[in-house]
């Protein structure tokens, strides 16, 4: 499959010729060359190094395997007082600004007239994992959620936007982006492993996964 013309929000760009559809989830496999993601990964050192990565602790008490940062406006949160959204690192500080090379994926695949308030950073070291959950912590779910993949492989899963529907899997690969939008926006999804090894973009290996979200 080639590129083919695209046209929307009156410019014209090549785009992959299709994304694969998973549960209504749009993946667009390789969507960042190995150029692009090594550029964003040094942005998001920086976003790194302004706002550390912390270990989450769910409403129940119990800590997350992966640990989390943000960019933008807001970062999602969870303590023992629950989810939400905070405008403040948990060491005090503004969250670092979502990096152009970030955003910019979002303006080709979703919208140029509205951005994102919320980049949430996910890393996975060996072992880490995330249950199948939704993302309903925003006040609006018609825009939707995009997701960026960085580092060793994943096998991500997504359901129906109830708990007992049927689940499918997929690989996701560094480079890889997907989008949640429509019914796909309230799906139940979740990683049930990573690959170590399975990818040389970090030096020390793990998987950075980029989630980016309109909150209010
Ligand atoms: C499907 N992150 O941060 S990204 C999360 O790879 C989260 O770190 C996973 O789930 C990760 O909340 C999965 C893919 C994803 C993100 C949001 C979704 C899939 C989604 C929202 C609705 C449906
Ligand atoms: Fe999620």
């Amino acid at each position: 499959m080639g590129l083919k013309t695209v046209s929307g929000q009156g410019k014209t760009r090549m785009a992959e010729a299709s994304a694969l559809d998973l549960n209504g989830v749009a993946v667009h496999p390789g969507y960042l060359d190995a150029g692009a993601q090594a550029a964003m990964v040094e942005d998001l050192r920086g976003v790194i190094r302004a706002a550390p990565l912390y270990a989450p602790v769910t409403p129940s008490g119990k800590p997350m395997s992966v640990r989390m940062t943000a960019a933008g406006r807001y970062g999602w949160f969870t303590d023992r007082k629950g989810y939400r959204y905070e405008e403040r690192h948990p060491a005090g500080g503004a969250w670092p600004a979502i990096p152009e090379s970030v955003l910019s994926v979002w303006r080709d695949l979703v919208s140029a007239e509205r951005m994102p308030d919320c980049c949430l950073v996910n890393f996975y070291a060996e072992g880490a994992r995330m249950g199948l959950h939704q993302d309903r912590d925003e006040a609006d779910f018609t825009w939707p959620v995009l997701s960026i993949s960085l580092g060793d492989e994943a096998l991500f899963r997504v359901g129906g936007t109830a708990r007992k529907d049927p689940t499918r899997s997929v690989w996701l690969r560094s480079g890889d982006v997907a989008v949640m939008g429509g019914a796909a926006r309230l799906a139940y999804h979740g990683i049930d492993r990573v690959r170590p090894g399975s990818s040389a973009l970090l030096p020390k290996g793990g998987r950075i996964n980029l989630t980016l979200r309109v909150v209010d």
